[in-house]
């Protein structure tokens, strides 16, 4: 079968994929010209994988791959004066309110001494340091960075509120030294903003203020020798307002890819941006899962008339992954009812997919059997064609591209009965 594969030619190769893509198209599985475009290229590109190297040998590859994004680990320190809200903002980007259980301490009195850990409530590998306040009397940026053991973070946000102080602009220099990289938020903007209200009464403009502080904070960490530096104004108890999700896409863009991903799906599921880079982000996982599970451990399914090989091991604990990352798992819908103060059945009450505990070995196995016969069927005639190993990627591939579209929708669904907006169940029409 590999040889006959490898036998064919280049064009040939691209008309049998695009026949067979064309075929999917009826069953909705991709769900626009982006996503076919993209899976063509990875089509291609994993076909001359299986061509050109040893099957298991790919498979092992992608298992490493899916192996190392479970232990890859994100610790960002947060700093900045004592009181401008470093707890506050770990809170917020967390999507933890005051007072919970995982909730940082806040408060008017200086109340962080020691370098604390707080996790991500659905990544516990993504940890949020909240650092003591660096005061602004005698400030050694240097001996405050080696106290807080600052070559384990990866990366440091720079919390400030009110005004500038050279403190801040003494560490944003030494953490460069170091050879890291800051970020330089301006919390408390809610309040600048109402204070300049107060003050100008009619000629306040909201924009010109926060340019004014915008520039500001650039202009006097660049006097003070900090290069490019990244500025954003935001407010903890207004996220969705100022440059909160700015900052958001910032670091997440910043990072080197599994670290990008691993903070991506740590992230609250408030804004429906940050779902939709999510869903996109998880097909894409999608084709590295279908890669792996068909190495060790993939068993024969009964499909009539082929004989295919799946891990469906993997795609049950990878499925059940896909449900906690969309916040759609029973920890996250508690946790969303409480943030809306809902009972948990008016949240699980708008989803339309399988509800999670009945999401088993056997329940996975026979989704993937139709599945294949679906495909299959669409695809008589090209099938001889086809290593079987092929199919099977194929087959889980769009498997799973239906289940984070569903899945996406009902993410879509219990954000906006979180949220209280109308309608929440056509929220899917937003599912483009
Ligand atoms: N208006 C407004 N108040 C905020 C904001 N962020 C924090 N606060 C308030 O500012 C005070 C200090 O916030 P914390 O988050 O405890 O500040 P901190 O930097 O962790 O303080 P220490 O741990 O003592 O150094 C608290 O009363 C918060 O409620 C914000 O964005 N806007
Ligand atoms: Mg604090």
């Amino acid at each position: 079968m590999g040889n006959s594969q490898s036998q064919m030619a280049g064009d040939e190769k691209w008309t049998l994929l695009k026949a067979f893509l064309q075929t999917m198209s009826p069953y909705q599985y991709l769900n626009s010209d982006q996503d076919l475009t993209t899976a063509f290229k990875i089509y291609e590109s994993v076909e001359s994988f299986f061509c050109s190297w040893d099957f298991q040998e790919a498979t092992s590859q992608a298992q490493k791959e899916l192996e190392s994004l479970e232990t890859t680990m994100l610790k960002i320190a947060v700093t900045g004066e004592t009181g401008a809200g470093k707890s506050s903002f770990i809170n917020a980007i967390r999507g933890v309110r005051p007072g919970e259980t995982r909730a940082a301490e806040t408060g008017v009195k200086e109340t962080t001494k020691e370098p604390t850990p707080y996790d991500c409530p659905r990544y516990p590998n993504v940890k949020f340091y909240d650092l003591p306040g660096i005061g602004s009397m005698n400030f050694k940026p240097k001996t405050y960075l080696t106290n807080v053991n600052f070559s384990t973070y990866d990366f440091f946000i720079i919390i400030s509120s009110e005004r500038f102080r050279s403190s801040h602009a003494d560490l944003a220099r030494e953490i460069q030294r170091m050879k890291k990289k800051f970020y330089f938020v301006r919390a408390k903007v809610d309040q600048d903003l109402e204070n300049e209200r107060k003050t100008h009464g009619n000629t306040y403009s909201e924009d010109d203020t926060l340019q004014t502080i915008r520039e500001d904070c650039r202009r006097q960490l660049q006097v003070m020798g900090v290069s490019s530096p990244k500025v954003f104004l935001l407010s903890n108890w207004e996220i969705e307002k100022f440059d909160f999700h700015q900052l958001e896409d910032t670091l997440e863009q910043d990072l080197p890819h599994l670290k990008r991903l691993v903070f991506l799906l740590s992230l609250p599921n408030f804004s429906e941006e940050i779902l939709k880079k999510k869903r996109a982000e998880l097909k894409k996982l999608t084709f590295l899962i279908a890669l792996a599970s068909g190495g060790a451990g993939a068993i024969a399914i009964p499909v009539p008339n082929v004989s295919l090989k799946c891990n469906i091991q993997l795609l049950l604990v990878s499925t059940i992954a896909f449900y906690k990352h969309l916040g759609l798992d029973e920890e996250s819908l508690s946790r969303t009812a409480r943030w809306a103060n809902l009972p948990v059945d008016e949240l699980k009450g708008v989803m339309r997919s399988s509800k999670i505990e009945d999401v088993t070995f056997h329940f996975i196995q026979q989704a993937w059997i139709l599945t294949a016969g679906n495909i299959l069927q669409g695809l008589i005639g090209l099938i001889g064609m086809l290593v079987f190993a092929v199919c099977s990627f194929i087959i889980t591939v769009f498997q799973f591209f239906q289940v984070v579209d569903e899945l996406y929708a009902d993410a879509l669904r219990v954000r906006a009965k979180a949220l209280g907006e109308e309608n929440p169940g056509d929220s899917s029409g937003a599912v483009a």
